[in-house]
């Protein structure tokens, strides 16, 4: 399940106008997959969509990654780790900025298979 909140401030807008956020629409590897390999990590937007930062953890610390896509509003996000991930499990954070100006955030999490 994609964990996608808004910050608290944008609540208070009614929700004809919370319909316009941005929306994720899929993430690479998918949300709660297993994988063998992790060459890219994506995500996808139902509009543009300014990342402002994004991290990649683990259980023991973050994972140094290196952006493909900058800070301009982007409908696919790319990063790929700068380092072969270990077994294990890994949450992707993000924050960034939708096309309505909305600030927004969420994360994705999957598991490297042994
Ligand atoms: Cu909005």
């Amino acid at each position: 399940m994609i964990r996608f909140v808004f910050l608290a401030f944008v609540l208070a807008i009614p929700p004809a106008f919370a319909a316009a956020h941005s929306k994720s629409a899929g993430t690479t590897p998918a949300d709660g997959a297993t994988v063998a390999e992790v060459s890219e990590l994506s995500m996808q937007f139902d509009a543009p969509m300014r990342i402002i930062s994004v991290t990649l953890s683990a259980a023991d610390g973050d994972i140094p990654i290196e952006r493909e896509t900058g800070t301009d509003p982007v409908t696919v996000f790319r990063a790929t780790p700068l380092q072969d991930l270990a077994p294990g499990s890994y949450r992707l954070d993000w924050r960034g900025m939708a096309a309505d100006g909305h600030p927004m955030q969420g994360s994705f999490s999957f598991t490297k298979s042994k």
